[in-house]
């Protein structure tokens, strides 16, 4: 599938058509089992950028407060924590429009290698990267780079004036060429249509390498921004999306990202029925927050979902 026809003709079968065909990619292609990752906010707010779904950007006056870029050793205390948890990757986030090179940039090289010596898959997201930043994070081990290109083409520039779709996109075959997984997905319930979805996982499916995960996050909608009066997502076309993102991408790990505070447990559900195969996990994402441990430890009883075991070592 590498069309916006392909896609809609998916995405608008019928329910039980739909899951069906979600379902048969699950058990043919996808891992079978649910990741979770754990998420950190390294570096908080003042962020140059003016997204305008994030409670980061200094564009906006949000309840987050800045703060400086942490330790390596706090970094390594919560990856350690995370890992007892159960965690098997751990991502870390920054609130940049792209890292400069020098001590702060060397420290995150430190906390990767960190969080790969406990035996966990490591992620950053940090803006955008040259090749040769690209190329470091790789020599220090890190598994996957997420960098969201957020929305369809079209819809972009409605959401984000301070960089460009191109922009995302050089970044994202940076990363490739260096040899480290994608993670980029995008936000639903930002005023787009279903069709803007669509031609976002469109241009997924025409990258040079399909993405190795692929987040769908709804939107936490935050006070001060100018999406903060968006409205809930709704839940059909969630499922239809995650639906059609299993069977696009078939063997890559389907994200219901953030947005689960807002879901009931028999929604969530619907999603990883539908091909889901990886949450965050932890009660906080970035800044916003995110269900309980034990709320999912619960709901992943109940659904009997295997897990993907946590790293020993
Ligand atoms: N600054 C980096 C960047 O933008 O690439 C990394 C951090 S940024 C917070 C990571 C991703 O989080 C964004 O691309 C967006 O998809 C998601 N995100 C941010 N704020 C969100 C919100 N309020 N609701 C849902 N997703 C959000
Ligand atoms: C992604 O797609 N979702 C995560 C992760 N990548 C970095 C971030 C979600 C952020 C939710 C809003 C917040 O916590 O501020
Ligand atoms: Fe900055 Fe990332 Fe937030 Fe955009 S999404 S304002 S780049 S932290």
């Amino acid at each position: 599938m590498k069309t916006l026809a392909e896609f809609k003709a998916v995405y608008q079968l019928p329910l039980p058509e739909l899951m069906r065909q979600a379902m048969t990619a699950t058990r043919e292609h996808a891992a079978g089992d649910i990741q979770k990752c754990a998420l950190l906010s390294i570096k908080t707010g003042g962020c140059p950028e003016d997204c305008g779904y994030c409670s980061q950007s200094a564009h906006y006056k949000t309840p987050v407060a800045r703060e400086p870029l942490m330790s390596v050793s706090d970094v390594a205390e919560k990856a350690r924590e995370a890992k007892a948890s159960g965690a098997t990757r751990f991502c870390m986030g920054a609130a940049w429009r792209s890292p400069k090179d020098g001590p702060e940039f060397d420290s995150v090289l430190e906390m990767v290698k960190e969080v790969k010596s406990l035996g966990m898959e490591a992620c950053v997201t940090l803006g955008m990267l040259t090749g040769n930043q690209a190329k470091r994070l790789k020599e220090a081990g890190l598994t996957a780079y997420n960098h969201n290109l957020d929305t369809s083409r079209r819809y972009y520039p409605e959401v984000i004036t301070t960089r460009t779709y191109d922009d995302r996109l050089e970044t994202l075959q940076h990363v490739q060429d260096a040899g480290i997984s994608v993670c980029c997905g995008g936000i639903i319930g930002m005023g787009e249509t279903e069709e803007d979805r669509l031609m976002m996982l469109v241009e997924l499916a025409n990258l040079s390498i399909p993405p190795e995960s692929v987040p769908i996050n709804c939107l936490m909608p935050v006070k001060g921004t100018p999406l903060q009066m968006a409205p809930k997502v709704d839940s059909f076309q969630l499922v239809r999306l995650i639906a059609t993102a299993r069977i696009a991408f078939p063997k890559s790990r389907v994200r219901l990202s953030a947005g689960r505070d807002r879901m009931s447990n028999e929604l969530q559900a619907l999603c990883f029925l539908a091909g889901a195969d990886s949450v965050f996990f932890g009660e906080k994402l970035l800044t916003a927050g995110n269900p309980d441990e034990s709320e999912d430890a619960a709901l992943f009883r109940a659904m009997g979902m295997p897990e993907v075991p946590a790293c020993s070592a």
